[in-house]
């Protein structure tokens, strides 16, 4: 566990350059393309202009994966397996600087940075270590497994640096080279990564991190010279992104949004399910993909179960995200703010009951209180949209089979969680339930060695486990 200097301090120990451009064969390369700026979503300051690639430079991070993939492919594995090591030694040991600036650029709490995303990513890159040299095991059936080539990573904002480790770790293990993007609001992590990359001598060309936006991406996923596009992200791009390989040899992996289902049982243990409940759907602000942000509890224990939600909503702490006791942190972006709002106004329109505890909200920044919406029914927009944000529609239902009814009622499949007391009902949801992933009596829960990802607009492929090494090799 690292030790925190309080908030002011915490700040002095990263070091944010005024600009960025990309990681490309080895070195920071400077940007040509037009600029945007990356902010701290917590008070609105400028942390940094960033340039974003154009297709030139896009072309270029390219070339320089593919001359890398030649000879990192064909590394022994236990080589390769070394510097995967390395590198989670070196997130370990600048675990402090990343979690901080991993709440400067992100707005989300410095207790979650700390303690969740970023010994989540070392374990990732040790887990992945352990595989480079065993991938005869990793394709039953298939002993010898071959890596594809240069693999294009586009991934989001809400877990900049833990969708990094998803995604390079189970490339890099597998022998392939990676392009990777970062999304335009939280760039600046992987820019530390790529020091990182550095630090571990990692041979150039084998990791390369172009900034910028959908223009960059787009240009990323169409180039000719890539052999695997791995996105995460929202479902209308992941759509664009199927369409834009369709008729290309290109291997996708694409992991979308969600509408999990929270359900809990009567015989649920009360105060238990409800950290579950707040789990599911404040860590992170909500900008969670599996966050349960649909509660289904059973109708005689409704009353009680909100009751005590709203008594354990009312002692959240909503504030600073580097004060290491702040629960809920800014929201990633005024774009997202304007998201989560007008959602969360259409489920007042519609007639559901919002409430949400008091609390201020600081002047600055984007904030939005934590909120739950009941009298929801399932035609809602709450009840059926990723709002991605700190917003929780609760349903109730009567039965087992109303609970699964209810649950799989949503274009979207990628988490579930069930709350009971009853081993064989466990089993029994897990099996009916559409979700890629399904929690027993907890939530939000992950783990390198676990498969994760959706079915329906949830996307396809699997990230993480034996099953994530699958999308990495032929
Ligand atoms: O996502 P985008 P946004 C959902 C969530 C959120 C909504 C919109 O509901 O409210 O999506 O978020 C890059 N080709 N999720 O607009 O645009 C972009 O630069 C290639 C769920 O931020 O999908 C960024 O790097 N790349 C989700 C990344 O895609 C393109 C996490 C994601 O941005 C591109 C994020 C294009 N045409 C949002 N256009 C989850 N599953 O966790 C954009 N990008």
């Amino acid at each position: 566990m690292f030790e925190y200097a309080p908030a002011p301090e915490s700040r002095g120990i990263v070091t944010i350059a005024d600009s960025y451009g990309h990681f490309v064969d080895g070195e920071f390369v400077e940007g040509t393309g037009e600029t945007f700026t990356s902010l701290n979503p917590a008070t609105e300051e400028v942390l940094a202009e960033v340039s974003a690639a154009t297709d030139a430079e896009v072309d270029t991070a390219v070339a320089a994966a593919r001359k890398a993939f030649a000879t990192w492919s064909r590394m022994p594995g236990r080589e390769r397996a070394k510097y995967l090591y390395r590198i989670a030694r070196i997130i370990q040991e600048r675990g402090r600087e990343l979690a901080v600036l991993e709440t400067l650029d992100n707005g989300k709490p410095i207790k979650e940075t700390r303690d969740f995303d970023v010994p989540t990513v070392a374990a990732h890159f040790f887990y992945h270590a352990g595989w480079a040299d065993k991938l005869e095991y990793a394709v039953p059936g298939k002993p010898d497994p071959q890596p594809l080539g240069v693999a294009a990573q586009v991934i989001p904002w809400n877990f900049p640096l833990l969708m990094l480790a998803w995604k390079v770790a189970p490339a890099l293990a597998t022998g392939n080279t990676v392009v990777l993007k970062p999304a335009e609001t939280t760039p600046l992590s992987a820019m530390l990564f790529a020091e990182i990359c550095q630090q571990a001598d990692l041979p150039p060309g084998v990791v390369n991190i172009v900034n910028g936006a959908g223009d960059t991406g787009r240009a990323l996923v169409a180039h000719p010279g890539v052999d695997k596009v791995a996105f995460t992200g929202s479902t209308d791009v992941g759509r664009a992104i199927a369409r834009q390989v369709a008729g290309t040899d290109k291997k996708v992996t694409l992991e979308l949004g969600g509408k999990g289902a929270n359900i809990v049982f009567d015989d649920a243990p009360v105060d238990q399910a409800v950290e579950g409940i707040v789990n599911g759907i404040f860590f992170n602000q909500g900008h969670v993909c599996c966050a349960g942000s649909r509660l289904l509890v059973q109708e005689s224990v409704a009353e009680e179960v909100l009751e005590r939600l709203k008594r354990r909503m009312s002692t959240l702490r909503l504030g600073d995200p580097l004060d290491k006791n702040t629960d809920i942190g800014a929201v990633n972006s005024a774009e997202q703010l304007k998201r989560i709002t007008e959602l969360a106004d259409a489920g007042e329109d519609e007639g559901a009951t919002r409430w949400s505890p008091a609390c201020e909200l600081p002047g600055n920044g984007f904030w939005f209180p934590p909120t739950v919406f009941s009298n929801v029914t399932q035609a809602h927009r709450v009840a059926q949209a990723e709002i991605f944000g700190p917003v929780l529609s609760v349903l109730t239902f009567r039965t087992p089979s109303e609970a699964v009814e209810k649950a799989n009622n949503s274009p979207y499949g990628l988490s579930a969680g069930v709350w009971t007391e009853k081993g064989s009902r466990i089993l029994w949801m897990a099996n009916q339930l559409r979700a890629g992933v399904v929690w027993a009596n907890t939530f939000n829960k992950f783990d390198p060695t676990s498969p994760f990802g959706g079915y329906k607009e949830s996307g396809y492929g699997r990230e993480g486990g034996r099953h994530g090494l699958e999308g990495y090799l032929k």
